[in-house]
Order: structure tokens, then C-alpha cells, then sequence
């Protein structure tokens, strides 16, 4: 795909760390896109590894909360990240030829879905260079009653922040001094429409809050997209994610 987007996209991005891209999707492909999701809840979620989603409440299979390497699963998802506008842009901001790393779905059921506690991808990720994307795509209107995504403009230009363990599943580290003076000065929340994109660089802190509401969900795709001069620290990686599936065993 040779979608061409302007210079001045990636000029902003390394200035701030993210893009905000009202309507990269429109209402007809976001209406598929959730069709597809809900084909894929109903007939696919079966067959996936249980490290792959989570309910906020394991009880209660209508509080789905997250799927992930959703392109592993099904040709719908791959062919969403693969070889696609999202590629193009990815491949823009990073400007070199880039790598998806997974698909995700992310919901805040109401009432229960928690806050997202502040991170930086690139804790996960483990690279050498920081050469990564993610991208949060809204699939419905998200504001800061279910839980916006929040961004501290300018940090991803101030290297890694110390993390700890959190308990929120999805999500097990968390920034452990956040919230000095510049990190509130500088944090803008991002409300969105169906069909909003917003794409962060793996070294920009942010968070989202819990859904207080009622009645209203809170749905997002998430797409990872690494260039290719990233290289994982893979020895470090391994014994990670064998703390973290110890950890889940135990929840
Ligand atoms: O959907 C959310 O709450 C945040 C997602 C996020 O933090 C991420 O993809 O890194």
C-alpha cells in the first residue's frame, strides 16, 4: 500500500510523541469493523489461547475487556494491519519499513471497567532502538465518562520512566511516580468518535481513565507496528512474560 500522508504528520509526531487522525475510518468501515468483531467474539474466541483475552469479571462472558494477536486468529484482522492504510501510516512515522506486532480489542465494560494506569509501551517491548508505533482506533464516541485515552505531550523525548506492578489485567506495569507537576501540565485527553485515530510512540506516557457510566461500553482496536531496526532484548523478554503468566495463574 503507497498511501502518501504529508511530512508535516511526522513532524508532529516526533514535536509530540502522538497524531491524533479524526475519521481515518469511515462510518460504513467502522460499521464492518464491529461486525466483524462480534462475528469473531461469537465463533472465534473459543479457539484462542486463554493468555489471549480476559473478562474484567471472569464470571461473567459479557464483560470482555481484551483480545489480542487477533491477526493470528483470523484472515479478517490481518488483512486489517497487513499491507494496509494502517501499515502506510506506521511505515510514515517511523520512516523505515515496519513489522505488526498484534491486533488488539480493547473494552471498558460500565461501571466496572478500570482505569488504565500510566505506561510506556516500550517498558513492554523491550527494544533497542525505541522504533515503535500503537495505534488506538475508536469503535464508538469515547469521552472522559468511559474513559478516554490521555497523552503527556513531549515525553516520549525524555527516556524511560520507572515502572512497577500494577493489578490490572492487560496492563501490569505502571509508571510508579506519575503525576509531577509536568506530567499534568502537559497531559491533553483525547475524547473520540467512531472511526478516530490516535497513534503514540512507544516512549510517550499515557493512561485512560475507568468507565463510570451506566450503560455505555467502551471499544477500541488496538495495532503495534515496530520498525525494522528494532531488535528485542529477547532473553529479558522470555523471562517477562513467564513472571507474567505465573502472575496470571495465581489471579
Ligand atoms: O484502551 C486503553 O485504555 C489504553 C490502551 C493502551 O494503553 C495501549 O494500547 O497501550
Amino acid at each position: 500500500m503507497n498511501e502518501q500522508y504529508p511530512k508535516s504528520l511526522k513532524l508532529s509526531f516526533d514535536k509530540d510523541g502522538y497524531v491524533y487522525l479524526p475519521g481515518f475510518l469511515s462510518p460504513e468501515e467502522v460499521k464492518s469493523l464491529n461486525a466483524q468483531l462480534q462475528r469473531f467474539i461469537a465463533e472465534g474466541i473459543s479457539a484462542m489461547s486463554a493468555a489471549h483475552y480476559f473478562y474484567e469479571d471472569k464470571n461473567d462472558t459479557t464483560t470482555l475487556k481484551q483480545m489480542q494477536d487477533l491477526e493470528k486468529y483470523d484472515p479478517y484482522f490481518k488483512a486489517l494491519a497487513v499491507d494496509s492504510k494502517f501499515e502506510a501510516i506506521a511505515r510514515t512515522l517511523l520512516d523505515e519499513n515496519v513489522v505488526c506486532k498484534t491486533v488488539e480489542y480493547f473494552n471498558k465494560p460500565p461501571k466496572i471497567g478500570k482505569a488504565t494506569p500510566p505506561h510506556q509501551d516500550g517498558y513492554y517491548f523491550m527494544l533497542n532502538p525505541q522504533q515503535a508505533v500503537t495505534m488506538w482506533l475508536a469503535l464508538e464516541k469515547v469521552d472522559e465518562e468511559n474513559g478516554c485515552v490521555r497523552y503527556v505531550k513531549g515525553s516520549h523525548l525524555k527516556g524511560m520512566r520507572r515502572h512497577g506492578r500494577t493489578s490490572t489485567l492487560g496492563f501490569s506495569q505502571q509508571i510508579v511516580d506519575f503525576g509531577t507537576e509536568e506530567d499534568m501540565k502537559n497531559e491533553i485527553a483525547f475524547p473520540a468518535s467512531p472511526g478516530d485515530l490516535l497513534v503514540h510512540h512507544s516512549l510517550t506516557i499515557h493512561r485512560a481513565g475507568a468507565n463510570t457510566t451506566a450503560n455505555r461500553t467502551r471499544k477500541a482496536m488496538g495495532l503495534i507496528y515496530w520498525g525494522e531496526s528494532a531488535k528485542e532484548d529477547k532473553v529479558a523478554k522470555e523471562r517477562y512474560m513467564e513472571q507474567l503468566a505465573k502472575e496470571r495463574e495465581k489471579m
